[in-house]
């Protein structure tokens, strides 16, 4: 059986990499999205569908499609966790995990970024740790809720 796992990533987060490097690393999201799939071999019978959008819509969408196509969601919602209401509402729709990422510790940054309305869904919120919070995101989903 194919559990699969839909990693969706919000706005900007397809430069990673190019500025910023001291608040969110040198890595790319194109290096992110091979150890995500490195570290998928690792559970039987599971896959990752990578996705990227600085569009809104297009996240809401996708988030749609995991309903019939997709065991959990692991989501950096990017700017979006800040204001998106309708972000969290599909997310609301959606009956399996949630897993949070953020690849800086949003509390410990600007006021702005202190509040997530996703984090109202999320199972799991995990941040501060670089792209290995999308590794942690993944064991996660493995130990709670894949039957070995
Ligand atoms: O820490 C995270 O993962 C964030 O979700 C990243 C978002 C930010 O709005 C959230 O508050 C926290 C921003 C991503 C910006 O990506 C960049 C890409 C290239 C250069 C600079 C930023």
């Amino acid at each position: 059986m194919d559990i699969k796992i839909f990693i969706i990533n919000g706005p900007n987060l397809n430069l990673l990499g190019r500025r910023e490097n001291n608040i969110y690393g040198d890595k790319t999201l194109g290096d992110i999205e091979k150890l995500c799939e490195e570290k998928i071999q690792n559970f039987a019978g599971a896959s990752i569908s990578f996705f990227q959008s600085n569009s809104e819509s297009q996240l809401i969408g996708w988030i749609h499609q995991a309903l019939d196509e997709a065991y959990a969601i692991v989501i950096n919602p990017a700017g979006y966790t800040h204001t998106s209401v309708a972000i969290l509402d599909a997310l609301r729709i959606f009956n399996g995990p949630v897993v949070e990422v953020h690849l800086s510790d949003i509390t410990q940054r600007e006021h702005f970024r202190k509040f997530s309305y996703v984090s109202e869904r999320a199972d799991k919120v995990i941040k501060g740790k670089g792209p290995e919070g999308y590794i942690e995101a993944l064991d996660f989903l493995a130990s709670k809720f894949f039957k070995s």
